[in-house]
């Protein structure tokens, strides 16, 4: 009986131990499934392609709740997942705006140094530009760069580039929204701005990725204060006293406001001019990507 009772012991042990493991391994497995499921396929959802509404689209979201570039703070990890640096021999030259998984949308005169599509390398999923290694960073050489034109006045400062083979969107690598064509930009609005650009003017530019928020000015008023003119494919933004503004480095990159029904975030403006930088009653001068749109979906939701 007492032989019968150690046996049956080590049997109920043994199976014990082994349901044990299979339980863990059934968890981890669970686990394993469920990440590889939030990193959606890139699809460009027809929800994308709606040019009224952004709620069945999976663009723009931050991962974390919205809070040097000039006066900025440091981003933190997944804020804004579709931050792009373009780089030329390993060097970051502009950023960028992912707005698809094949597609970044950036200002025309980055490319002033070199127009040749396998010169340039496009950074996703990272904060720091010391970290380019880390799991997180998708790297891809570009394939193709269109202009909207190719003029060097100040003016159409746009250009969208295509990635040689698409990124995975992940917890760190997400596109923004483009514009619907109901967007509303209301001077006064708070929109952010992003950028590994000069801290000052003249001065270094920021390992880290930083964020700044500023105020959108109307066209006349942006032209009376600098005194060069503002198109309507242009808006302006910055903060009356200065002190928070983009910088070199910083062009290419997005203004981003939030869309009034889903506060997503959309790339309303791209980085392009501006006189100095975080002056006084000088704000930055951004493409208005709201005049563009049609000519952005073309390429994009193809
Ligand atoms: C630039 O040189 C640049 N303060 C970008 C933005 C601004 C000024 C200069 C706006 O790329």
């Amino acid at each position: 009986m007492k032989l019968l009772d150690t046996k049956l012991l080590k049997v109920l042990a043994f199976c014990g131990v082994f349901l044990l493991l299979a339980a863990v391994g059934g968890v981890i497995a669970l686990v394993v499934l469920s990440l590889q499921s939030n990193n959606v396929i890139c699809a460009d959802s027809t929800g994308c392609k709606n040019s009224t509404s952004l709620q069945n689209c999976d663009c723009g979201i931050s991962a974390a709740a919205t809070s040097r570039i000039i006066g900025g703070s440091d981003v933190t990890t997944g804020q804004f997942p579709f931050q792009v640096s373009l780089q030329t021999n390993s060097s970051h030259i502009c950023g960028g705006t992912l707005v698809s998984c094949s597609w970044v949308l950036t200002a025309r005169h980055c490319f002033s140094g070199s127009t040749t599509p396998q010169d340039w390398v496009a950074v996703v999923g990272t904060l720091n530009l010391n970290d380019v290694t880390s799991p997180n960073v998708q790297k891809r050489v570009l394939k193709n760069i269109v202009y909207y034109n190719t003029s060097s006045s100040n003016d159409n400062d746009i250009a969208l580039v295509e990635l040689q083979s698409p990124v995975v969107f992940t917890e760190f690598v997400q596109p923004a929204c483009l514009p619907l064509d109901t967007t509303m930009l209301t001077v006064g609005q708070t929109c952010t701005i992003l950028g590994w650009g000069l801290t000052s003017e003249g001065g270094s530019p920021s390992y880290n990725l930083l964020q700044a928020q500023i105020n959108l000015y109307s066209n006349s008023e942006c032209q009376n204060l600098l005194n060069t003119p503002i198109t309507n494919s242009m808006i302006c933004a910055g903060v009356p006293n200065g002190g928070a503004d983009t910088c070199q480095g910083d062009s290419g990159g997005p203004l981003l406001c939030a869309d009034n029904e889903t506060k997503k975030w959309i790339v309303a403006g791209i980085t392009s001019s501006g006189h100095g930088c975080g002056r006084p009653n000088s704000p930055g001068v951004y493409t208005r990507t709201t005049d563009f749109n049609s000519w952005i979906r073309s390429y994009v939701f193809s």
